[in-house]
């Protein structure tokens, strides 16, 4: 099993997208692990978009993030990762194909909606800032019709 950090961006929230798009992770069979209502801090701001503080854009990106309140939230399951940056589609609406959320419920290039981890290591980075009291571990009945016990959940 693997886990990723997904945020719903400030004009997620105010545009009431955020069930919608939280419904989509769901939906596709990924279990949540940690969920939380927050204003992001402009020094967690600087920690989470570290690797893009030299770009152009940096300076709005965290005027932007910090403007109102975000949705962090760790999801579960095989692949996860890479699932759901398929699901979130291109890094902007304009650009991204219909069917992902990007691609459904955007057009600008700077407020594209949802932010999801790049790799294990950006995943196990990312879920440490904004989850640093740990995750939420239960039972999930589900996975046994989300996958095949007898052959995807023995190796997952
Ligand atoms: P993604 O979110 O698809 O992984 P990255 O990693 O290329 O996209 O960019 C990180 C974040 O920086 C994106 N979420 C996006 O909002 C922002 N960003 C990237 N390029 C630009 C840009 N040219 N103008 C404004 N914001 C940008």
């Amino acid at each position: 099993m693997e886990r990723t950090l997904i945020l719903l961006k400030p004009d997620a929230l105010q545009r009431g997208l955020a069930g919608e798009i939280l419904a989509r992770f769901e939906k596709k069979g990924l279990k949540i692990v940690g969920l939380k209502l927050m204003k992001m801090s402009a020094e967690l701001a600087a920690k989470h978009y570290e690797a893009h503080k030299a770009r152009p854009f940096y300076p709005g990106l965290v005027k932007f993030m910090t403007s109102s309140p975000i949705v962090a939230i760790a999801l579960e399951g095989i692949g996860a990762i890479k699932i759901c940056r398929n699901l979130m589609g291109a890094t902007f609406g304009a650009d991204a194909a219909a069917g992902t959320i990007r691609g459904d419920f955007g057009v600008s290039r700077s407020f594209n909606l949802v932010h999801g981890s790049d790799g294990p290591e950006a995943a196990a980075r990312e879920l440490g800032l904004f989850f640093p009291e740990g995750l939420v571990d239960f039972e999930f009945g589900a996975y046994r019709w989300i996958y095949d016990p007898d052959e995807e959940l023995k190796k997952g």
